[in-house]
């Protein structure tokens, strides 16, 4: 069997990669790296330019690395994490001393006290994704790990999604695709946009980006867009969409107030709602007021969400018997309360009566991710598959400083109490909880609670800054993988482009070597090497499509023609058309089978903060009067979350060397300040600095700063004292609570803060220098 094709020092030719941001061709030749589109792509993403100066950036982890004070103290709590030095070490003596950590942990305090949720993105290979690699060796080396569930992106929705309608893929992924709208829709109203910025990207890669074409091609027929949206780039020119610039955090007081107008005027489909839904008299009595004595009006909805009440007559007059999609972007749940606006919009959609129609009805989170919308793939691809987990406990995901904090202390999740374990370790590969979690010096003050935290970077990131033991791993484009996500029909030969930068590894060759000191090796690996993996999980979809009688080339075909195109499955509008076609034969896998407009199930958890239909309930984290502005904390256009923020096209759009926040003129003017000065961001939490662009595309009272720009702390500045960011990391800013007491989801996007200019001398951006 061929083993590893060589490492080339050097490529000539062009050889097909994939990232999550697109399907690319790239060369390595005398040290600089050409990258090109994928020729098939219709509008290429602009992120695939992030590699070009990557592969040999000074920020790259070189050489294994282990933090002063963990050498000299050994494990344990430790203050200086974050501010410490560290030293290098070979691979032998690390693994060895890791393992003997390992070993210590698990024989003294158990498998129950090792951390390895690892959350985050890693790369878009299905073998060397590197949370899975993870947790397949925690499962086989310790017998599990303490793990954690639901994501950053859809923490509240994939709780409450369940309760309502069905899963979060059923209701995002398999439902109303690019193609209907294109066809069928005569609206999309559309709660957080769908910014072009965000459907570029999917995880595991996508070859063809069709949103903008499918916008162009609707409106062209007649389709209109509304985007209620505090910014108006969150949807592209080609929609022609109107911009209903709204208050953050108050689409529920919006969408009810459009509910009143529908409910009061008759405008809302009676029958579907007596067909297919179960729970209208309870949301009802709340939405006329015969329950609290507040009718949900639309000028009551003005009042909080700082849209005439005329407009909001006029827009609910405008859907009744129309072919209306409703879309709720995945930003609006992650904030207090984010489980109101998903299960309004599906009860706004209910009143609409479109669900299950051709391009109508509710497509949750259409147009943030390049999965949605598309058609799933006929046949499988296979993942690594990641063991038993032999351990019980879990957190959502967002939890994670809490658990760190107060072990031992009780929290609730849908429906249930659950007690915080005690951590000692945690394992991080694949993801940067100090880009990912909020309010940064809370966090900081958990890690500083462990006895060890390691991490495998391909750069110093803060959270490798903040580790005990970095090992450095190689990046995608240095090893072999294939690439592939269900949602997109090309199957990717992820050739290998570059050698390994210093002395990086594999994250499955660090394991498997891990392993081997810890007895676990053919567990870990099945007696296979990275290349025979690539084999072996290739083999499910090759038989796959042998089995259907199509094109089935074996491996080696498909590695020297670079890609393969896989069939789809028909346009068939998922469960929601199957339950409209024929409610009582294909239910909903909901309690009662149809639409839950009130959940008698979350109304049993008796949750103040999640009641049993959707409600408005005012945020605890809204401006006052030191903190007048409300701060979107959105997702970064010119980079995916923190990745490759030292790549040339983060880089450049940056304002001398710091990240751009947005600011309404009329905000600037009052605060002195103007385009394209340096200023500070600040609350009780922490502060940072940003360069600032005025626009009047940002609704004024709302200023907005990206995510991504590595951590990067003032040189002066004291770890007791709230962290000052002199990059522009908003997540110095955000607070750390959950969604609700149902769901425990990320609250990262919105934040209350107070913005001035800098008075100071501006610190150097230091982010991607390595640590001494
Ligand atoms: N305030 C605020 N915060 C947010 C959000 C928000 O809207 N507002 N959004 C949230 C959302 S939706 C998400 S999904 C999260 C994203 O949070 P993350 O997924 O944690 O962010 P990434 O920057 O993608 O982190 C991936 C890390 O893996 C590393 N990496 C890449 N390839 C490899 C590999 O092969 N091996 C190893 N070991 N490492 C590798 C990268 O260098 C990078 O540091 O952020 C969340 N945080
Ligand atoms: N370029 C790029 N694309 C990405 C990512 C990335 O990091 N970079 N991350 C990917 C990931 S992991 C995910 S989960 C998705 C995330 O998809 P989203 O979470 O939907 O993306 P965001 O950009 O954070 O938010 C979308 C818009 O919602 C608006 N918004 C914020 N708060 C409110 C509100 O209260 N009401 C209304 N009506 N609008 C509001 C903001 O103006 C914001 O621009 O994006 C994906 N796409
Ligand atoms: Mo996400």
């Amino acid at each position: 069997m061929k083993t590893e094709s060589p490492v080339p020092a050097s490529t000539a030719a062009m050889r097909p990669h994939s990232a999550h941001w697109g399907v690319f061709r790239a060369a390595w030749r005398d040290g600089s790296l050409s990258v090109q589109p994928h020729p098939g792509d219709p509008d290429p993403n602009p992120l695939i330019q992030n590699f070009t100066n990557a592969l040999d950036h000074p920020v790259r982890v070189t050489t294994p690395m282990v933090r002063r004070g963990w050498l000299e103290r050994g494990p344990g709590p430790d203050d200086r994490r974050g501010h410490d030095g560290y030293v290098p070490m070979s691979w032998d003596e690390v693994l060895d001393r890791l393992a003997a950590e390992l070993s210590r942990v698990r024989d003294l305090h158990g498998p129950q006290a090792v951390f390895g949720g690892s959350y985050g993105w890693s790369s878009a290979g299905r073998f060397h994704h590197a949370q899975s690699q993870v947790h397949r060796f925690l499962n086989t080396a310790l017998g599990g790990y303490v793990r954690s569930v639901n994501s950053y992106s859809a923490g509240a929705s994939a709780v409450i999604l369940p309760h309502i309608l069905g899963s979060m893929d059923d209701v995002a992924r398999r439902n109303v695709t690019w193609e209907q709208i294109v066809e069928h829709s005569d609206v999309v109203l559309s709660f957080g946009g769908m910014a072009l910025k965000n459907s570029r990207v999917a995880s595991g890669g996508i070859s063809r980006h069709i949103e903008r074409e499918s916008m162009a091609r609707a409106a062209a027929r007649g389709c209109r867009f509304v985007s209620i949206s505090p910014l108006r780039s969150d949807m592209p020119a080609e929609s022609r969409a109107e911009w209903l610039a709204i208050v953050p955090g108050t689409d529920t007081a919006l969408m009810l107030g459009l509910a009143h107008v529908l409910a009061t005027e008759g405008l809302h489909d009676q029958a579907f709602l007596r067909d297919y839904c179960d729970g209208w008299d309870a949301f009802e009595a709340y939405l006329l007021g015969r329950a609290d004595g507040v009718p949900k009006t639309a000028a009551w909805a003005a009042a909080r969400c700082g849209l005439p009440a005329s407009s909001i007559h006029a827009l609910a007059r405008s859907l009744a018997g129309k072919r209306v999609l409703v879309t709720v972007a995945h930003a609006l749940q992650r904030a207090e309360h984010g489980e109101q606006p998903v299960w309004m919009g599906a009860v706004l959609a209910a009143m609409l009566g479109q669900i299950g129609l051709p391009g109508g009805g509710y497509a949750y989170a259409l147009g943030t991710l390049a999965h949605y919308g598309k058609r799933m793939n006929a046949v499988p691809v296979a993942a690594l598959p990641q063991g038993t987990n032999g351990i019980r406990d879990f957190i959502p995901v967002a939890r994670i400083a809490d658990m760190l904090l107060h072990p031992g202390t009780a929290f609730d999740y849908n429906g249930k109490r659950h007690v915080y374990p005690h951590i000692r370790l945690a394992y991080w590969a694949g993801g940067n909880p100090f880009h990912h979690h909020q309010d940064l010096g809370r966090l900081a003050r958990a890690f500083r609670t462990l006895d060890t935290f390691v991490v495998h970077e391909i750069g110093w990131t803060a959270t490798a800054r903040h580790a005990d033991i970095v090992l450095p791993c190689t990046m995608t484009l240095e090893r072999e993988d294939i690439g592939a996500a269900p949602t997109d029909p090309l199957m990717v030969a992820m050739h290998r482009i570059a050698p390994p930068h210093g002395q990086a590894r594999d994250d499955y060759d660090i394991f498997a070597d891990l392993s081997e000191r810890l007895g676990t090796r053919q567990a870990y690996t099945e007696g296979r090497t990275s290349a025979q993996w690539l084999r072996h999980l290739y083999e499910r979809t090759r038989a796959a499509l042998a089995e259907r009688g199509l094109d089935a080339p074996d491996f080696d075909t498909f590695w020297a023609r670079g890609e393969l195109l896989l069939p789809q499955q028909a346009d068939d509008g998922g469960i929601l058309r199957a339950f409209r076609d024929d409610p009582a034969g294909k239910p909903l896998p909901t309690p009662s089978g149809r639409i839950q407009i009130s959940s008698p199930v979350v109304a049993g958890f008796g949750y103040a903060d999640c009641p049993g239909h959707p409600a408005w309930l005012p945020p605890r984290d809204a401006p006052t009067e030191d903190h007048p502005l409300y701060l979107v904390a959105n997702q970064p256009a010119t980079r995916l979350h923190s990745q490759l923020d030292f790549g040339a096209h983060s880089v450049a759009s940056k304002l001398a060397g710091r990240e751009v926040c947005t600011m309404h003129p009329n905000d600037a003017t009052e605060r002195g300040i103007a385009d394209g000065d340096i200023v500070e961001l600040y609350n009780a939490r922490g502060r940072c600095l940003a360069g600032v662009a005025l626009s009047d595309g940002i609704r004024p009272g709302v200023v907005q700063l990206p995510t991504g720009a590595w951590f990067d702390p003032a040189p002066d500045s004291d770890p007791a004292d709230p962290p000052f960011c002199v990059h522009g990391n908003p997540n110095v800013l955000t607070r750390d609570v959950g969604t609700s007491s149902l769901a425990q989801g990320c609250t990262g996007q919105l934040t209350a803060v107070q913005v001035r200019r800098y008075q100071g001398k501006v610190p150097p951006v230091r982010a991607f220098d390595p640590p001494v």
